[in-house]
């Protein structure tokens, strides 16, 4: 599956070809990957439509493909970037969970393609601690980086841009393509958004377009965890860990709201602090008459719940809505410089998020709303239409190498994903995935647990200060909540599903 395929673009100044067709200057093809922080596939509309419209991620899907089986190796942010990054799972990249640095000086795709003669470049979210390695431009945020006033490290130098983030990390992938880059070299931009990562901050234009829906609570909403020692130890539930000042923005002026947490409590108003007058005045405008209702309702239980859930729905998708925007100006900008028919684009996250399933938002368990990840690409006069490939992020390196004509390296883990992109089928594709997550002692409690799954199942071995084992069969059970482990009628399953995860964790070589 390794097996080189170049693809060369040929130039179209038909002057440069008169008379020199042996020595015709090919240039490759071009590279925009754009990722966004934490965006769920059910709200994109590509994949789900309850929730909103998202005609230029759509879009992507339309003139190219739609993954529908696309997943990440370790769902959380540094550890899943750093796995895209390199190509392999967390325990050969070495950054395992945040509290991790990278190591930069390892190999990865942007340092390969650059000595393959692209110009490189990321804009956006980073988190991956150490400074960024194989990029001829970089410009990022600071760790998860905030909604407004955003400060960004410009190839080492602080500076704070006025603005809402998702708008000014545009202005700035823009500015590289239309100022920055050399024209005559092919490029490679990773255009990263820190949206819709917590705490939803939607921009101020975008405040209040979804106050007309009721979001219909999911059939699990209230999961009581039956069976399930992990996923009832967590702390990651809308009705429990959802901070009414930092996530829901209750920050009322009269100080009167307070939190189970200090700390959140603080971190949420001086996020509304970071404002400037203007965009004060507009978010008050519109949370104060909010924050005036709440107060009066004084709801508990159920109902406090589901108000919680209405409010986190739509500023999650406020802010989607911004994402989808500034993607349709990307797009825009390359089809109106002739640059839509030789570049690959690619659109993902970092990994999957919960809208309400289980009762929660975050990511994290290798349960399918998080192990899961949106994956829409556009290849040039490649395949239209759906993928239902087993495919995982460690697949972008070795794909976007082969596109570059560059041979991918041995150690590298992944497959590359140019002959599903190119319309072909390979026989021998993969059947299963393997997953880690390792994040535990800390935020939102998710136990480690690594494991596996085919098309239809899924084992899971949560570890570390318990040891729980858990079996799902997704074709009867989508929503993972029957455990049928212990099930005897699935113990032929089970055994399989043991030699498959034994096999896996052999040929990723982990220790
Ligand atoms: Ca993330």
């Amino acid at each position: 599956m390794k097996a080189q395929t170049t693809i060369l673009w040929p130039l179209l100044s038909l002057a440069a070809c008169v008379g020199c067709k042996d020595s015709q200057p090919e240039k490759k093809m071009n590279i925009l990957y754009i990722m966004t922080d934490d965006h769920s596939f059910q709200t994109i509309s590509a994949y789900d439509q309850r929730y909103i419209r998202t005609p230029h991620i759509d879009r992507i899907g339309q003139e190219g493909v739609v993954f529908r089986n696309s997943f990440v190796a370790n769902s959380i942010s540094g550890p899943s970037r750093a796995c895209m990054l390199t190509g392999k799972h967390s325990h050969k990249n070495g950054f395992i969970d945040n509290m991790h640095e990278f190591d930069g000086s390892q190999q990865t795709y942007p340092k390969l393609l650059q000595q393959a003669g692209y110009q490189t470049a990321v804009v956006g979210k980073w988190h991956l601690t150490s400074e960024p390695t194989g990029f001829d431009y970089w410009n990022i945020l600071i760790g998860q980086g905030d909604y407004y006033n955003p400060t960004f490290i410009d190839n080492g130098q602080r500076r704070q841009i006025e603005g809402y983030a998702t708008n000014v990390t545009t202005d700035l992938a823009l500015d590289w393509l239309e100022n920055k880059r050399d024209a005559e070299k092919p490029f490679c931009l990773l255009l990263h958004h820190k949206a819709p990562h917590r705490t939803w901050m939607p921009d101020t234009c975008d405040l209040g377009v979804f106050d007309d829906m009721v979001f219909p609570l999911p059939a699990n909403f209230y999961d009581a965890y039956e069976n399930r020692q992990a996923a009832a130890a967590q702390e990651m539930s809308i009705i429990h860990d959802m901070d009414l000042v930092y996530d829901l923005k209750m920050a009322d002026k009269a100080d009167e709201i307070h939190t189970a947490s200090e700390g959140l409590e603080r971190a949420g108003r001086n996020l509304y602090n970071r404002m400037n007058a203007e965009q004060k005045a507009r978010w008050d405008a519109y949370y104060d008459p909010i924050i005036r209702d709440f107060k009066t309702q004084g709801l508990s239980g159920n109902a406090l719940a589901e108000w919680k859930f209405q409010r986190y729905m739509r500023d999650y998708l406020s802010v989607i809505r911004s994402v989808d925007r500034n993607i349709g100006r990307v797009l825009h900008y390359l089809e109106a410089n002739g640059l839509l028919e030789n570049t690959l684009i690619v659109y993902t996250s970092d990994q999957g998020f919960y809208m309400g399933e289980h009762g929660w938002f975050d990511k994290r368990f290798m349960y399918e709303e998080s192990f899961r990840t949106p994956l829409v690409a556009r290849l040039p006069g490649g395949r239209k239409g759906d993928v239902d490939q087993l495919v995982q992020n460690i697949d972008y390196a070795p794909t976007f190498l082969e596109l570059a004509g560059v041979a991918i390296p041995e150690d590298i883990q992944g497959e590359s994903l140019l002959p599903l992109l190119q319309g072909k089928n390979p026989a021998d594709w993969r059947q299963s995935l393997y997953y880690h997550y390792y994040e535990y002692p800390s935020e939102h409690a998710v136990k480690r647990h690594y494991g596996v799954r085919t098309d239809r199942y899924k084992l899971i071995h949560f570890y570390h200060d318990i040891d729980c084992w858990e079996l799902y069969d997704l074709e009867k059970d989508p929503t993972e909540m029957n455990n049928l482990y212990a099930d005897p009628a699935y113990t032929s399953v089970q055994q399989e599903l043991h030699r498959e995860l034994d096999r896996l964790r052999t040929y990723y070589a982990v220790e």
